[in-house]
């Protein structure tokens, strides 16, 4: 960053900053005003203080009552070149839990206060050296459960999202300071504000937020994964498919129909993707009690689905109620996408035709068209081409090109379709020829709504809310 910070030092804090459980080194984390002081209370090496930044150090901790606890190294950063921007210690020892421990209790047995959830990162953001989109972004990473789930962190936290807001808000700026300066002049009735070239750059900006906002519906799909439901009949085959997909046994299968009771929810990582699979009960009617909620847990993950994939067993008879009962289906959940599969293929003998159109002959052609693909989870038969079309339908139906911002966070999404109603307001009051102060009124709200994002404006509830999903030590 090139800006100069404006550095609050605050009292310092200490978190183990690695995975509590027994590896090869630990590290422990110590920012704020004093934090080299602190830490030479308990360090026996090196005078810590008379040494320069970006430097590492062999040395020992030593307990209060004068005992080693451990033996570590110690990296220097001066403020304000820390991720805290903070003068920051690191120090990295055995990285067994007990020792961890205790290198930890020795830190804050010399008065250095534990580091809430998130609190070095929040540090980071007050002191301007995270926008908090690429705060969120660091929460992003962390918990990033796939390929493109960490590309798409990567690049919110490289800035191009905040650069992007910063340079709308300049723009707002900019054409909200002529504004109010036509409004200074308002007895002279002079025009500073070029109406057509303010009418233009908020076209522009509708423009781009709305792009910004449908990429929302892959940002939603890459960070929370791609919720795909698999319904059907009981005994269709449900959860074999589910554990060939994943590749283990996640899901019990037998012959009785009704084995599965409950929905399974698993997940799978496909093309760079995360997909959240969902094994259910089935759907039929049944006096059994449990069954019968299963079945309803079944009709709730339709709901939610971001893909449904109907599996029909191609052995059985396809009767006009089991068709009835998909376009019910498809109905409750116009808008997902929706897969029918025939499955147990390896069991279809020739001389048993998969579409049995003995009901009405006049259906046989729309029946003999439903079925997407025809699989066998046993044998693996048509599974990669399930694989890449459930992919293909979860993003089909979003224009995205791979390369524009993505927007992942729903307080984003938020807060540019708060910024797109003020810039349309706006646009509605030039077009009404409404006065400067109107005017200036929807601008002004629209650069409150683009400064959320980026926390140019923010408050307390924000910040509480977006550092807790942190964990401690970050
Ligand atoms: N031959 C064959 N049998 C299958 C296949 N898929 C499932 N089955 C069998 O069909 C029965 C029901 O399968 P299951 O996955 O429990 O169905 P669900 O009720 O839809 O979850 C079990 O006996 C499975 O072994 C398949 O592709 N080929
Ligand atoms: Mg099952």
């Amino acid at each position: 960053m090139s800006e100069i910070l404006s550095i609050t030092e605050k009292k310092p804090i200490a978190a183990i900053t690695t995975p509590i459980g027994e590896g090869g080194i630990a590290v422990i984390r110590v920012s704020g005003r004093g934090s080299i002081a602190k830490v030479q209370e308990c360090f026996k090496g090196k005078d810590l203080g008379a040494l320069p930044s970006h430097t590492i150090h062999f040395g020992r901790i030593i307990d209060p009552k004068g005992r080693l606890v451990d033996e570590v190294l110690v990296s220097l950063f001066h403020s304000p070149k820390s991720y805290t921007g903070e003068e920051t210690v690191e120090i990295s020892c055995h990285g067994g839990i007990l020792v961890t421990q205790r290198v930890y209790e020795t830190l804050l047995a010399t008065g250095i206060h534990p580091a809430q959830a998130g609190e070095f990162t929040q540090r980071a953001f007050l002191n301007g050296k995270l926008g908090l989109e690429q705060a969120e972004a660091v929460a992003d990473l962390i918990h990033a459960r796939s390929v493109k789930a960490v590309d798409a962190a990567n690049q919110q936290l490289s800035g191009s999202l905040g650069t992007y807001v910063k340079e709308f808000r300049q723009q707002i700026i900019d054409a909200t300071a002529m504004i109010e300066l036509e409004l200074d002049f308002i007895e002279e009735d002079v025009e500073f504000a070029n109406k057509d070239q303010l009418q233009q750059l908020l076209l522009d900006l509708k423009t781009a937020i709305h792009r910004l906002l449908e990429s929302y519906e892959v940002g939603r799909l890459v960070k929370d994964g791609i919720k795909t439901v698999l319904i059907g009949r009981p005994n269709a085959g449900k959860s074999t498919l589910l554990n060939a997909l994943v590749g283990s046994e996640r899901a019990i299968v037998t012959d009785i129909a009704g084995t599965t009771r409950d929905t399974v929810d698993v997940e799978w990582n496909h093309g760079g993707l995360l997909f959240r699979l969902t094994d259910t009960a089935g759907l039929r009617e049944t006096a059994d009690r449990v069954e019968a909620e299963g079945v309803r847990r079944s009709q709730q993950a339709v709901k939610e689905a971001d893909v449904i994939v109907y599996l029909r067993d191609l052995n059985q008879p396809f009767t006009i109620k089991e068709m009835n009962e998909i376009k019910q289906l498809q109905s409750s959940a116009v808008e997902t996408p929706f897969i029918v599969i025939g499955t147990q293929f390896d069991r279809l003998s020739q001389a048993q035709p998969s579409v049995h159109a003995t009901h009405e002959a006049n259906q046989e052609s729309d029946w003999s068209k439903i079925e997407d693909l025809h699989i066998s989870a046993t044998t693996g038969l048509g599974l990669t081409k399930l694989k890449d079309l459930i992919k293909e339908v979860a993003l089909r139906q979003t224009h995205y090109d791979g390369a524009s911002l993505l927007v992942t966070s729903s307080r984003h999404r938020d807060a540019f379709e708060k910024t797109m109603n003020h810039v349309e307001s706006a646009l509605d009051g030039l077009m009404g020829r409404l006065t400067g102060d109107f005017l200036a009124i929807d601008l002004r709200a629209a650069l409150q709504s683009l400064g959320t994002i980026t926390g140019e404006i923010t408050n307390e509830d924000i910040l509480d809310s977006i550092f807790s999903r942190f964990c401690i030590g970050k």
